[in-house]
């Protein structure tokens, strides 16, 4: 990379490693106050915490980090030309404005939204627009990256693009259609409604838009994991690519897949017929294929590199693989963390039993497993190498042997949090409230002992956070200058051609357009007919 583009790409990561370290706090301080053993010091509102841990970590790290980490894979894989870095530019500065005016908002106590923010819950206008500019700034680096693809295609007819870019053109076209539902929202629905102009809103439109965006939005989230596990995984393990049009054609499903599925979010909602909820349950079924695709062609490329080097027993290709390695360890233990993560998702979706952890802290165990451990762990595994390759440093033997202590430290206060909040859940403990013994119910007493388990796991994991902060910073600032590979698996030489159809972007667009259509018009059109507008008056107070 030249000077300019590390500049651009690093950007983002200052950004995202910022957030780590507020949003962190803001979780340990939740897992104290719902221990009952601590008050939140100088009056601060539960709500305006819990929005900034969800908002900060769940939104804005997860957002810099995916797109700062796109622009390198593309700048890297297609290029990236002085005028797309000038919008890469524009869209970083677009977000950022945006994060500042939503968070400044959030601290002053006028947005206690929650990161999921739909109605009846109202915030200041100023949260919208904020929101509404980082969605904006997002549009920009989509555009900018499918431009960087399109440039490259015609500068190479007929050739196939590099997988990776492939990838990152996937999950924006997703970005792109997801986020057409939230900032229908904010921009129809919210900005009017906080101004004063609209007297109602209808809560349950509000809700069906958010979650058009948020089952989607777990997705942008994952796939860039499974960026770095299906391409970058096997040259650090010294291994190939084990399948490219495996890997191509489970994208694909994860596109058409990961948008009509919302209901399942709103399994417990009244207002949307039961066939639909049912259909929507179907198709985010159908998404754990290629989830289970890529375990398969995964471990295919573990076993394949082993039994190539001459590991012989049944597991010595397992044992041979290079664990000392923090690149490789964060995002493994990431991938073990996504089988009960993926298991308790599949507990979720299914109808009947969602009756039982919805609204538990069951759900909070789920995602602390899926982006807090399977995301972010392997986010981590890619900033081991990223940053320092952006900052022409090394990652140097002690700094890898702190991130394999730094993973070990994360994976413990992680798997104390994820699975008390299970267990309580399972027991019917509440997500999203702060301490209360409600009023004495002797249920309540079965949940306290994993509440405070919950401020120990959260009180391991903020040395975590500690500990990475601090080593973001060496591998920024400090480590000693040298090269570090920018790793990118090659496919196996006798690789079957990629069938080209798998590259027919009208074709799997074009789809994941008819299965939206098919599961959202009927149902909101019910909604905008049999639901009158909720009667939340446009002076609802702010927050809770
Ligand atoms: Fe989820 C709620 C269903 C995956 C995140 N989810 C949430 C929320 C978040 C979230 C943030 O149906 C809370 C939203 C809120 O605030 O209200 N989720 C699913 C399903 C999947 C799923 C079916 N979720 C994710 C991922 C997330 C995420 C991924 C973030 C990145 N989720 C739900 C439902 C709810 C929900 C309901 C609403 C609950 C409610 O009532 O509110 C599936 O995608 C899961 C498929 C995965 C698998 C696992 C496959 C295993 C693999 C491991 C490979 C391992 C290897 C190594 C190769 C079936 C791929 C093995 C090594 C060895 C040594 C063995």
């Amino acid at each position: 990379f030249t000077k300019k583009e590390s500049r651009l790409y690093m950007s983002f990561m200052y950004v995202t490693f910022a957030s780590l370290l507020i949003g962190g706090l803001m979780g340990l301080l939740q897992t104290f106050a719902r221990s009952g053993k601590f008050q939140l010091p100088f009056g601060i509102n539960y709500y305006t915490i819990l929005t900034v841990h969800g908002v900060i970590l769940g939104l804005v790290l997860t957002t810099f980090f995916i797109i700062g980490f796109q622009f390198a894979l593309l700048g890297k894989t297609v290029g990236l030309s002085d005028k797309q870095r000038k919008w890469a530019w524009i869209s970083f500065w677009t977000m950022l404005i945006g994060t500042v005016i939503a968070a400044v908002t959030i601290l002053v106590g006028q947005a206690n939204v929650l990161y999921t923010f739909y109605a009846p819950l109202r915030a200041h206008v100023a949260f919208y627009i904020g929101l509404a500019l980082v969605i904006v700034g997002s549009w920009i680096a989509v555009f900018t990256n499918f431009r960087q693809l399109y440039v490259w295609k015609k500068a190479h007819p007929g050739e196939k693009s590099p997988l990776l870019a492939f990838m990152v053109t996937i999950n924006m076209a997703m970005w792109f259609i997801a986020s057409l539902g939230v900032a229908a929202s904010v921009l129809i629905q919210f900005i009017p409604w906080s101004l004063g102009y609209a007297e109602t809103i209808n809560v349950l439109l509000s809700r069906t838009l958010f979650w058009y965006f948020g089952h989607p939005l777990v997705y942008f989230w994952l796939l860039p994991a499974y960026m770095a596990w299906y391409a970058i995984i096997p040259k650090i393990i010294g291994g190939k690519l084990f399948s490219d049009s495996l890997a191509r054609l489970s994208f694909i499903l994860l596109l058409m897949f990961s948008i009509p599925v919302g209901f399942h979010h709103q399994l417990t909602e009244p207002g949307i017929d039961p066939t639909w909820k049912f259909i929507q349950v179907v198709l985010t079924f159908m998404v754990v294929i290629p989830t289970l695709m890529t375990a398969f062609s995964i471990f295919a490329t573990f076993e394949t590199t082993g039994r190539r080097k001459g590991y012989k027993s049944l597991f010595g290709w397992f044992r041979h693989l290079p664990w000392k390695d923090v690149r490789f360890l964060a995002p493994f233990i990431g991938m073990v963390a996504f089988i009960p993560g993926g298991a308790g998702g599949i507990v979720n979706a299914s109808h009947q039993v969602n009756t039982l952890i919805h609204n538990t802290i069951w759900v909070t165990g789920h995602f602390h497993l899926t982006v807090a451990t399977t995301v972010i762990l392997t986010y981590f595994g890619v900033a081991y190498w990223l940053v320092p390759h952006l900052t022409g440093r090394r990652l140097t033997p002690k700094l890898n042997k702190l991130g394999i202590i730094q993973t070990i430290i994360w994976t413990l206060g992680m798997t104390i949090m994820s699975t008390s909040m299970h267990i309580q859940g399972l027991l019917g403990g509440p997500r999203r409230s702060n301490f209360s013994n409600y009023a004495g119910g002797a249920q309540v007493d079965t949940w306290i002992n994993y509440q405070i388990a919950q401020a120990v796991g959260g009180t391991i994991l903020f040395v975590a956070i500690i500990l990475m902060t601090y080593i973001f910073i060496q591998l920024a600032f400090f480590a000693p200058r040298g090269v570090q590979e920018f790793p990118i698996a090659e496919e196996e030489i006798d690789a079957e051609p990629t069938p080209k159809i798998l590259e027919n972007w009208y074709l799997w667009i074009g789809i994941t357009i008819a299965l939206i259509l098919f599961a959202y018009t009927i149902p909101v059109i019910d909604i905008l007919k049999h639901s009158p507008p909720g009667s939340i008056p446009f002076d609802w107070p702010i927050g809770r």
